[in-house]
């Protein structure tokens, strides 16, 4: 057997064999998630997880992503390739091993340093399964070879289909339409998570293209995602419309007994805290030890600073952890070899051992950094110090909405129109826009299961207000009586008492115009920034009322895009009789009586909900910030280049 040979025997023998694909075609939500959107889209990630690690192992620095015309994708790398040889317990190809065996990846392999892997790690083999066509090609020793598949099964051995140069794979599959209750990629997704790897994994060149559309100059939307500066770019991304306080990016980048951590903070004018923290590339939304590691290293770092400079002993005030949060943009990478995910979403790192690296980490490249930078460390302690203050005020202002919500009985707003129901699970709130259109749904409503609040005019606009005023809104107060829910105390800022929440969906209705979804939007941001456990609960809803109703005679139906409406015209100009049709366009909610409001939008037999979910929550912060922020130039892009969808997805 020649050198060569070996190797790949090694190669191929090294990949273990552990569980058969049924199981994954049995119950698909229990290894991609679900079966929707989201789950089409982890299809994606998965693969490219694949090529990802390559990139990590030192042989691969290229990705390229189709969206093909048939909404098929295709991910290809330049990495070593699959190993092709024969499998010796298996008895087949190696590469028809990886394909069809779950968990085969070579994730065992120890000489490989595997981290990344997607939210579920399942390896590309779970994408075969739940692909109706999937096809892999393999550049390896000069060669090239390739096998089909359909539902996982392979359609013919391994095949060595010519010659080549390059080294690499690519697959390309088509996600089973008897599995996914959506097939169609959207572009933006995509792009977000894409970017999100490239500034997570710096050097990797991953390159998007949507093959399905052309713009104006006949040509298909392309990007590239590729960083140098890895963490510290994201963390410019994410505050890209917010003003820094810091000249630079604070940044740390190394192995602290054998976890490679990753981390870069800056601080901005704002008043929101906003840190992302990564195990193996995936977005711990529920934190962990890594993050609680970050914010005890950030935290003892900078009182020190401030109590050792003497500022605070001046300003007589007393800090507390919290008091760092405010207009704090963070980023942390972590890569664990057997990570522990724990919590509601499995988004909750659990291992111990890696909260005293990241804290070190962030002690030793703060301290550093403050010592070299003693103008900027007076503006953060600054910062702080406000923050402090403006503390005390919240505490006061959240004591008077709890003090008054206990002298007004039970404590519910007057505003409130409540069910009678009282168990959460069946019972919902209608925020409405307007007093006019709340005093609709109240008549419309079933008054069991349906609460009516209705909301004045704009609520406050919470990525610009400092907490005390946050609290001392009235349309916000209500929101938080009417839901039962604490208004976050010292200790646990921002936990929420979810026992105690009356309702289990709390939906939004606003008119279906600019000002509506602007609304809609400050309501969004008030919950993504103030009560995010409801949105990842999946208990925000956003109700979708008719655009226009089409009469004819005493019959009549209600469209919800000029599709519909031109389709509804057209069956009624097809059904005889002599009157003509009429069309109303329903500018706000208002327009209709509370029977109508009642078909279209609340009855739960007729209407749509649609569920608002975190796609991506640092994309989603980015959005927000620049929805809500100052700077008008990139809200009008992203409104321009969102219209089609009519709605933002968040
Ligand atoms: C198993 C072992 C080796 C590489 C790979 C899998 C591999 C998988 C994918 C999936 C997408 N791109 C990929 N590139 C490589 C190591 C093989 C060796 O030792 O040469």
């Amino acid at each position: 057997m020649s050198e060569e040979n070996k190797k790949q025997d090694y190669a191929a023998d090294n990949i273990q064999v552990l569980e058969g694909l049924e199981a994954v075609r049995k119950r698909p939500a229990m290894y991609i998630g679900d079966i929707g959107t989201k789950g089409l889209h982890h299809l994606v990630y998965e693969v490219v997880d694949n090529s990802i690690d390559e990139a990590l192992a030192g042989h691969c620095d290229a990705i390229q992503v189709f969206l093909n015309e048939n909404n098929s994708i295709t991910v290809n790398d330049n990495g070593r390739g699959i190993p092709t040889g024969m499998h010796a317990k298996e008895k087949r190809s190696a590469l028809e091993v990886v394909m069809t065996v779950l968990h085969a990846g070579g994730k065992f392999d120890k000489d490989t340093y595997k981290v990344s892997g997607g939210l579920h790690g399942v390896g590309v083999s779970c994408v075969n399964a739940l692909s109706k066509d999937l096809k892999v090609t393999v550049r390896r020793d000069g060669k090239v070879f390739e096998q089909e598949y359909k539902i996982g099964k392979p359609q013919y051995d391994v095949k060595e289909i010519g010659s080549s140069d390059l080294t690499g794979t690519e697959v390309t599959f088509m996600p089973d339409d008897s599995i996914f209750e959506e097939l169609v990629y959207n572009y933006d997704t995509l792009a977000a998570r894409m970017r999100e790897l490239a500034f997570l994994n710096k050097g990797i060149k991953i390159n998007l293209t949507d093959l399905r559309e052309t713009d104006d100059d006949g040509k298909h939307i392309t990007e590239l995602f590729y960083s140098e500066r890895g963490l510290r770019e994201f963390a410019e991304y994410i505050d890209r419309n917010r003003e820094s306080l810091l000249s630079d990016v604070v940044y740390f980048e190394g192995e602290k007994d054998g976890i490679p951590v990753e981390v870069a903070l800056t601080y901005n004018t704002s008043y929101s805290e906003n840190i992302q923290a990564y195990v193996n590339n995936i977005n711990t939304y529920e934190g962990g030890t890594h993050l609680s590691g970050f914010r005890r290293g950030l935290t003892n770092t900078l009182k020190k600073y401030a109590t050792d400079s003497g500022m605070l002993a001046k300003e007589k005030v007393e800090i507390e952890g919290d008091d760092f949060r405010e207009g704090l943009t963070a980023v942390v990478s972590v890569k664990v070899q057997e990570p522990q995910f724990e919590g509601q979403t499995k988004t909750k790192l659990g291992n111990r051992e890696v909260s005293a690296p990241v804290s070190q980490s962030v002690s030793e490249m703060l301290t550093n950094y403050l010592e070299e930078h003693p103008n900027e460390a007076r503006v953060i302690v600054q910062k702080v110090v406000l923050a402090a203050k403006a503390r005390q005020a919240a505490r006061k202002a959240r004591e008077m909405v709890q003090r008054k919500s206990v002298l007004t009985g039970g404590g519910l707003p007057g505003k409130l129109a409540d069910c009678s129901s009282k168990d959460p699970a069946e019972s919902e709130i209608y925020l409405v826009e307007g007093d006019s259109a709340g005093g609709t749904a109240k008549q419309g409503r079933d008054r069991f299961f349906q609460a009516i609040m209705p909301l004045r005019g704009k609520i406050l606009n919470v990525e610009k207000a400092m907490q005390h005023k946050i609290f001392e809104n009235e349309e916000i107060k209500n929101i938080y009586t009417a839901l039962g829910v604490r208004v976050g105390t010292e200790e646990d800022s921002k936990a929420l008492n979810l026992e105690k929440l009356r309702y289990h969906k709390v939906i939004i209705m606003c008119d279906a115009d600019v000002d509506g979804s602007h609304i809609e939007t400050l309501i969004l941001t008030f919950f993504f920034r103030y009560m995010k456990e409801l949105i990842e609960m999946g208990y925000i809803y956003i109700a979708t009322p008719p655009l226009y109703q089409v009469k004819k005679g005493a019959k009549s139906g209600y469209a919800w895009d000029d599709d519909q409406r031109d389709k509804l015209i057209d069956e009624m100009k097809g059904s005889g009789a002599d009157s003509s049709v009429g069309i109303q366009r329903y500018k706000g909610l208002g327009e209709m009586n509370a029977e109508q409001l009642w078909e279209t939008t609340m009855n739960p037999e007729h209407r749509t909900l649609r569920r608002v979910t975190i796609e991506n929550s640092a994309e989603c912060d980015q959005v927000f910030s620049m929805l809500m922020g100052d700077e008008v130039p990139p809200r009008r892009d992203f409104i321009e280049r969102n219209a089609k969808y009519a709605k933002i997805d968040i």
